[in-house]
């Protein structure tokens, strides 16, 4: 029996508590079930100085500081091979969503930079370039403090596509964005037991034991939320025109 082989997930912080909770849940699980290996780096033991300094004043001026090179360098050297993706997580990256995830499910090993500060300085990924795959990724527009929650955000999300990963292969394919942003619908609306709680019942349908017609409201319902919690997902959506929340 031939078995896919494992991803390799590595980790550079100077805060490498921040990526604690993978060893939890999900990912906690795929990684004691030996599905895929995550390796975390602090930055800090690659600074020489005596305060291990990791960062610098901004050429040019202006506020905030620059993380340095040199212990990316020297981190980036020991941990990339030549199979690896470089991933960088930045505000000023291309987004990140469900298609990415599914590629980046597929290679064999995947290396997060997680800066701080205003970010690293732009001849590392420059640097890294012209050696390995790079990809500077946002996971959405609003601004984090680093790259670490941006990481944690990510793995979880590749760590679900992984082959054994998810119990049950149907519920990942009828997940919303399973197939991509663009051809899907958000989930519709879910109930279990008590069949009355509060006062608030479970539509009949759902009860029925008609399995042909429950399939066929849940489609519709979930058409009915996405065109209106997300009209630029639903067929002859407008990109700009979002519903607000009621
Ligand atoms: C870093 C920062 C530049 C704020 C430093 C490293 N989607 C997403 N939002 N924010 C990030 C990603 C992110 C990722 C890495 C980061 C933010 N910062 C702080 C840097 C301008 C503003």
């Amino acid at each position: 029996m031939h078995r896919d082989p494992l991803i390799q997930i590595d980790i550079i912080s100077i805060f490498p508590q921040y990526l604690a909770p993978l060893s939890l849940s999900l990912v906690g699980k795929a990684q004691d079930d030996g599905l895929m290996r995550i390796g975390v780096h602090d930055l800090r033991e690659a600074a020489t100085d005596r305060h291990r300094t990791v960062d610098d004043q901004p050429y040019g001026g202006g506020p905030g500081m620059v993380m340095t090179p040199e212990p990316w360098g020297r981190t980036l050297d020991s941990v990339l091979t030549e199979d690896s993706l470089l991933i960088i997580p930045t505000p000023s990256g291309q987004r990140f969503d469900q298609r990415v995830a599914t590629e980046w499910s597929q290679r064999k090993h995947l290396v997060f930079a997680c800066g701080r500060y205003e970010g690293i300085d732009t001849r590392v990924s420059d640097y890294y370039r012209e050696r390995v795959e790079v990809a500077e990724v946002c996971i959405g527009d609003y601004v984090l403090s680093g790259g670490e929650s941006a990481a944690l955000v990510m793995v979880e999300a590749i760590t679900r596509l992984l082959p054994g990963v998810v119990g049950n292969v149907q519920s990942i394919v009828d997940d919303s964005f399973a197939d991509g942003p663009m051809e899907s619908l958000l989930e519709g609306p879910v109930f279990t037991r008590p069949a009355n709680w509060r006062g608030l019942g479970v539509p009949e349908i759902l009860l029925s034991g008609d399995h042909g017609k429950i399939q066929a409201w849940r489609l519709e319902q979930a058409q009915r939320r996405t065109a209106f919690m997300r009209p630029d997902l639903a067929p002859g959506g407008t990109p700009e025109s979002g519903a607000v929340a009621h």
